[in-house]
């Protein structure tokens, strides 16, 4: 069908893509909003493993595009998609390319990649010339019919497009070996004559799946190209298909032809040039061998690649002389929405942020915490409690405040399977769940009455303390506002057997802090609460939160306003889920470790009653 009719590509033709690229694609999008196509030409995305959809933009619309997990799926779920574009590595570029010839909706297979073994590559020419499909490729950048579809990264950026005119057809088909020349030759083309009507580039390989003589001839069944431009290489014969078809008058278009590689004399020994086909061999591979075949074979050939512009410009204007080709009526494509992060980058738009961030930046070498790099971090020696007091207060501060920061810590990572939050996490790893459930599931418990009290006390003594209340007024007011003194009573710790934690903390805190007015105004408020209950004494949360108030107070580090705000906005509940986070996530690993079954709590333990 495809050397019956000369056409490869339509503009409705549509691809399916394989192993998803965003650029590529999107270019290949934009490409058909410029040519003012109804659909976008890649109808679906095939990467393999993975299913879903992929966003891109069909000019200023967003478009969700098909991913399929197969080759196989893929054209099941679209039919009509009858080019496969194959952006595969080299490793499995063939074995990929092979499964979608056989497919029996694909007739046209480009493969991108380059190195794919030539033995691979002869199979899949001999599959393809037997089942009536074309190859373009291996190590092609594709190729594009102007105005109607592009293969992948074809002609570059879209303003080179724009500048090459191919999103409308002209009347010149060209092919070329090299993606890269082809490049050159779509702006020559575009400067010379009324443009590209289709331009394939056939890969550098040695063995390319499609040949420039396979695409001359196609050409020369399109009544719409009018001449044809080739641009071969050195290396291999290839030209000399052409130079036959050209001599049995095969071909009675006008060929412009050029082989570059004629330095390859200028060299003693044989040189390879960029492309694996591109090599100085005989006699009959050189370029200036072939230049003179095609010559004489009928083909316009320049003396250089220097009047390869002026031969395709004149051929052309002979043609239009001729009336064999009318001007054609231009028109400015519309304008492609440019994309947001392009704009910004030159300049020429501004967007607000969604997001502000102040502790931390990763865009660097290394990652910052408040502005200090991880291997200051490392090397002066910091701890947990330097990297909170970074992270948190956005400062360095002094060894006894962070030695302060980690004693909290260390004393709160546990207390034991009997209190709320391990209770907790206990049933729920015993239920069978994984650690992040466990963990937040103790954490829930966390708030005003078990390890969440740091914050209120920390509130409440300093708004005493600094309204100068006796211990006596605070509570006896607290009491008459129904509320419960934060940090102060406990269910298991009392007069007699005081909390060992509260303690060690207060111990520290007397040694290192260079004042403990607010401890000494909690202990006071203890000493009033305990003459009413044994146990309402100053527990872990209330001693943290007073010191703590201590610590902002007395280091000189921060201002008033900054410990109001600290205080207000309670960060120091955070010290305390962040210790027993240590110990919930123990006490999951113990469960799991001891292969705990599901926890049932026992009916006896339970007072049902109406
Ligand atoms: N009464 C902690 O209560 C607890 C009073 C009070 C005035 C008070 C209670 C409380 C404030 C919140 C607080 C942190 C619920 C505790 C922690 C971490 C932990 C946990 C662990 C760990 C205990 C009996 C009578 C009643 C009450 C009165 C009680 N507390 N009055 N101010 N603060 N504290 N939470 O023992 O007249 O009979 O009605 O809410 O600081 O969570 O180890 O377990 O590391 O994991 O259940 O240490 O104190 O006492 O509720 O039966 O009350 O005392 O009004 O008076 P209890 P209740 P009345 S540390």
């Amino acid at each position: 069908f495809v050397m019956a009719t000369g056409q490869l590509f339509s503009r409705t033709t549509q691809a399916l893509f394989y192993n998803y690229k965003q650029l590529p694609v999107q270019r290949m999008l934009d490409f058909d909003f410029l040519c003012g196509r109804e659909t976008p030409s890649v109808a679906g995305i095939i990467n393999p493993g993975s299913e879903g959809f992929q966003k891109l933009f069909f000019g200023q619309e967003e478009i969700a595009i098909a991913v399929h997990a197969d080759i196989e799926a893929a054209c099941a779920a679209h039919p009509t998609a009858d080019v496969f574009i194959n952006f595969a590595s080299f490793r499995s570029a063939a074995a990929s390319s092979m499964a979608a010839l056989k497919q029996p909706t694909i007739r046209a297979v480009a493969i991108i990649a380059e190195g794919v073994p030539e033995s691979d590559t002869k199979q899949l020419i001999a599959y393809a010339r037997a089942n009536n499909k074309v190859v373009i490729g291996p190590a092609t950048v594709g190729g594009i019919q102007a105005g109607a579809f592009k293969i992948g990264d074809t002609a570059g950026t879209i303003d080179n497009i724009i500048h090459c005119k191919l999103y409308r057809p002209g009347s010149v088909g060209f092919v070329s070996k090299s993606g890269g020349m082809s490049n050159e030759l779509y702006n020559t083309i575009a400067r010379v004559t009324d443009g590209i009507y289709e331009g394939i580039a056939i890969g550098g390989d040695v063995f390319p799946g499609s040949t420039l003589s396979d695409h001359v001839l196609r050409f020369s069944n399109i009544p719409q190209v009018k001449m044809i431009v080739v641009l071969g290489e050195l290396g291999g014969r290839d030209e000399y298909s052409l130079v036959e078809a050209l001599k049995s008058g095969k071909v009675t278009k006008p060929v412009v032809a050029w082989v570059s590689g004629t330095c390859a004399r200028l060299f003693k020994s044989e040189v390879q040039f960029g492309h694996a086909g591109a090599k100085s061999g005989g006699e009959m591979e050189s370029a200036q061998a072939k230049n003179r075949a095609l010559k004489e074979a009928g083909a316009v050939v320049p003396t250089s690649y220097e009047g390869f512009e002026d031969a395709i410009k004149e051929t052309f204007d002979k043609l239009v002389e001729e009336g064999k080709i009318t001007p054609i009526k231009e028109f400015t494509p519309p304008p492609i929405p440019e994309d947001l992060n392009t704009a910004i980058k030159s300049g020429k738009v501004r967007a607000p942020t969604h997001i502000i961030s102040t502790i931390s930046d990763d865009r660097g070498e290394e990652p910052c915490y408040a502005g200090v790099p991880m291997s200051s971090i490392i090397e002066n020696g910091y701890g947990v409690g330097d990297v909170i007091s970074l992270l948190w207060f956005k400062r360095s501060l002094p060894r006894y405040c962070t030695q302060f920061i980690e004693i909290c810590i260390m004393l709160c990572a546990d207390h034991g399977p009997c209190v709320s939050g391990a209770h907790n996490s206990i049933v729920t790893a015993r239920a069978g769940k994984d650690l992040v459930s466990c963990l937040v599931s103790g954490l829930l418990t966390i708030g005003p009455r078990f390890g969440g009290a740091i914050d209120d006390a920390a509130r409440y003594f300093k708004g005493a303390y600094d309204r100068s209340l006796t211990p006596y007024e605070f509570v006896e007011s607290m009491k008459k506002k129904g509320i419960r003194v934060p940090g102060i009573g406990h269910r298991i710790k009392n007069r007699d057997n005081k909390d060992k934690r509260v303690e060690l903390l207060q111990q520290f805190a007397r040694t290192h802090f260079p004042s403990v007015k607010y401890m000494e105004y909690a202990v006071e408020v203890e000493n009033y609460t305990l003459t009413k209950a044994n146990n309402l004494v100053l527990n872990v949360d209330g001693a943290i939160g007073s010191l703590f108030l201590d610590l902002l107070a007395g280091s000189g580090m921060f201002t008033k306003q900054e410990v109001d705000e600290i205080v207000e906005i309670g960060y120091l509940n955070g010290l305390f889920v962040l210790a027993r986070s240590i110990g919930l996530i123990g006490h999951t690993f113990d469960q799991k470790r001891l292969k705990q079954p599901l926890y049932r709590h026992p009916w006896e333990d339970v007072l049902y009653t109406k």
